[in-house]
């Protein structure tokens, strides 16, 4: 089905694995735009409940590929942003389901900060984040400049980018950059649990949620308000609303359907 990423879907999960390991999952265009048709078929699948997003071999991604760049038939800086990077982290943040990130490994430029734009971020102990840009001229991108700030603080932020320093995974969890590391060994089934967990609760109250977390820097105290009673009037019509509360009744573990 795709050339360049690995996808299947398990109890409704879709695992997405950029799979390019020998150019440490380096993106190029087909591979863009593959990923970008998968977050697709991820908003469009009902039966689809959770996203799990990973990398073949010993990086989750080292960003654009840097072959691609000098190629004089390549595509122009505009376009691998317009066209790629820009669409695939909008994907993300409005996809009103749960996305995990698991970072495998080395997560690098434009990988590192597609990272970031997920919802959930774990990493294995020997995984590392760099920014990367600055080590060849560029500026952030991928929603980095947006994303980072607002985890980890403006000084941290302007550091990590400017400097392109390797911050190992326990540091980034410890600065909130991510959610949590997992040792090497159980890495994967943990990570892959915590996707598993998320596609078997509330779909609808987890993308509104999402859809009100996407606001909360924008919006002030009254709007973000308003906007949860709107939001929680939706949730409450959800048949997800009805058998929590009845499970609760009743004594009983519930069993949402994403409905
Ligand atoms: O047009 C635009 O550029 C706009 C878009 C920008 C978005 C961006 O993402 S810009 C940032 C691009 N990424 C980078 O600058 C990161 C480059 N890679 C690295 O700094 C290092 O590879 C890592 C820190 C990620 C890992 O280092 P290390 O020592 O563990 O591995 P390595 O030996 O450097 O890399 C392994 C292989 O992957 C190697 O190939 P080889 O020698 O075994 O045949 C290396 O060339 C290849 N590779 C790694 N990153 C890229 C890459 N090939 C192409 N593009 C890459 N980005």
């Amino acid at each position: 089905m795709f050339e360049h990423i690995l996808w299947h879907v398990e109890e409704g999960v879709a695992c997405i694995t950029l799979n390019r390991p020998s150019v440490f999952n380096a993106m190029h265009h087909s591979m863009r735009q593959e990923l970008l048709a998968a977050l697709d078929l991820c908003r469009n699948e009902d039966a689809i409940r959770a996203v799990y997003l990973t990398g073949a071999g010993r990086a989750f991604c080292a960003g654009q590929d840097l072959q691609e760049v000098v190629d004089p038939n390549g595509p122009a800086l505009h376009d691998i942003l317009s066209s790629g990077y820009n669409p695939i982290v909008r994907a993300i943040r409005n996809l009103e389901k749960p996305v995990v990130c698991a970072v495998n490994g080395a997560a690098a430029g434009a990988g590192a900060n597609l990272a970031l734009a997920c919802d959930i971020t774990v990493a294995a102990a020997s995984a590392f984040f760099t920014q990367a840009f600055s080590k060849i001229g560029l500026i952030p991108d991928s929603g980095g400049t947006w994303t980072l700030p607002r985890l980890v603080g403006l000084q941290r932020a302007a550091a990590l980018m400017m400097l392109s320093d390797k911050i190992s995974a326990e540091e980034a969890a410890a600065m909130g950059m991510i959610w949590k590391v997992y040792p090497d060994d159980s890495f994967a089934a943990e990570s892959m649990r915590l996707a598993q967990t998320l596609a078997q609760l509330p779909t609808r109250a987890l993308g509104l949620t999402k859809r009100a977390l996407n606001r909360t820097f924008s919006n002030d105290f009254n709007a973000q308000l308003a906007l949860e009673d709107d939001l929680q009037v939706q949730a409450g019509q959800t048949q997800d609303y009805r058998e929590g509360v009845s499970a609760f009744l009743e004594k009983r573990k519930p069993v949402f359907k994403g409905e």
